[in-house]
């Protein structure tokens, strides 16, 4: 069982458990580690308002390229390629060269978190028969199985000191959410529904986890502490609410729900409060990302057909929206400095790559040759 992340909401369509979960997980992304501050320009966010942001591609293969996650020192992102033949993680420098398979495993490797230090990598393989979590050096030595048990464990998330790992495992019979050591002992269950959970993160303060489920018949978006707590409902109402992301200051929660009849995105307080539509679209949104200093949440909106990145302010004033001939796109993520937005996408039907738009810095020099143009926001 895959779960590619371009493979959209199929749950309104295909009502199954698994799908479900593929669903979930689909254009959400994986959890980021705060990073240094002083890598932070705080001059960004007035240089996006006035500057034409450039899209770069960073791979060109016949395969899909998935998933990139940048370290914590804004050096290098990983990401998944099946390009010799099964899942892989690589890892390549911001810039696309210097491409490195860290896992080199006839089984399928996927789903790279880095530890915030960027000296180790969390990933997911069945090398072992079944989905395992493990853990390796940022160079792919030393492999180490973290979880161990016969059911299927994925989906890993570092806490931000480094010292333990959250996932979900269905080794209960439902996905649930556990935590253990970074050595893999101390394994906790921390969910107990026969539901789904899963696109857990944790608060930048580490108090607590807020997570996805669907044990009311629908999703809605949950809160607890790191140890198993009742979980308090953020949301609820009969719509759908997922992909919640932590504001850098831990004060705010974008997510997405569709309680309108269509998918936009919003902004609520930590506490479930002050509930705020920041689009209204045709569009669906999806994949909303806090700039590192929380100003700003990068979205996609996908359309029949073509599908864009925008950059809006907590008021919902779009900053930028970027059109190009790129027609999907997945998984926008901020580079640590704030200045580029590393996404995945599609030319022409092709294969998923993986681009870099940068918002402000050299690239802007040599934007004749590149992909991106600026648009109106529809
Ligand atoms: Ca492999
Ligand atoms: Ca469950
Ligand atoms: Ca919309």
């Amino acid at each position: 069982m895959e779960f590619n992340v371009h493979r959209g909401r199929l749950e309104r369509i295909v009502p199954s458990i698994i799908v479900f979960l593929a669903a979930l997980l689909a254009g959400c992304g994986m959890q980021g580690i705060p990073t240094d501050s002083s890598l932070f320009d705080a001059t960004i966010p007035d240089r996006i308002s006035r500057t034409t942001p450039v899209i770069v591609r960073l791979t060109e293969t016949e395969t899909d390229e998935e998933n990139p996650v940048w370290s914590p020192d804004g050096t290098r992102l990983a990401f998944e390629s099946s390009r010799d033949g099964n899942k892989e993680i690589y890892a390549m420098d911001v810039d696309g060269r210097r491409t490195r398979n860290l896992t080199q495993n006839a089984a399928n490797d996927d789903d790279p978190i880095w530890s915030p230090d960027s000296r180790q990598l969390l990933f997911v393989s069945n090398r072992d028969g079944n989905k395992e979590i493990y853990v390796m050096d940022s160079d792919g030595s030393n492999p180490r199985n973290l979880s161990r048990n016969a059911a299927n464990d994925r989906w890993p998330v570092w806490s931000y000191d480094g010292l333990t790992v959250m996932f979900i495992s269905d080794r209960s019979g439902s996905w649930d959410l556990f935590s253990m050591n970074l050595d893999g002992t101390d394994q906790r269950r921390l969910t107990t529904t026969a539901a789904v959970e899963d696109n857990q993160k944790w608060s930048p303060d580490m108090k607590h986890v807020v997570f996805v489920s669907n044990q009311s018949g629908n999703n809605e978006i949950y809160l607890m502490d790191g140890k198993g707590s009742v979980p308090r409902s953020l949301t609820r109402n009969s719509s759908e609410n997922t992909c919640p992301n932590w504001s850098p200051d831990g004060k705010h929660i974008a997510f997405v729900s569709n309680r309108t009849g269509n998918w936009e995105l919003y902004v609520m307080d930590a506490d479930g409060s002050h509930q705020r539509q920041l689009t209204r679209t045709p569009e669906e949104e999806d994949s909303p990302r806090w700039s590192p200093d929380g100003k700003m949440i990068a979205f996609v909106s996908k359309g029949e057909g073509s599908a864009f990145i925008s950059v809006v302010d907590l008021a919902g004033r779009i900053q930028k929206t970027m059109t190009d001939t790129v027609s999907e796109k997945e998984v926008p993520s901020w580079s640590p400095d704030g200045s580029r937005i590393s996404f995945i996408g599609k030319e022409n039907g092709g294969p998923w790559q993986i681009f870099l738009m940068h918002l402000w810095g050299p690239q802007q020099a040599k934007r004749e040759d590149r992909l991106g143009s600026i648009a109106a926001f529809p």
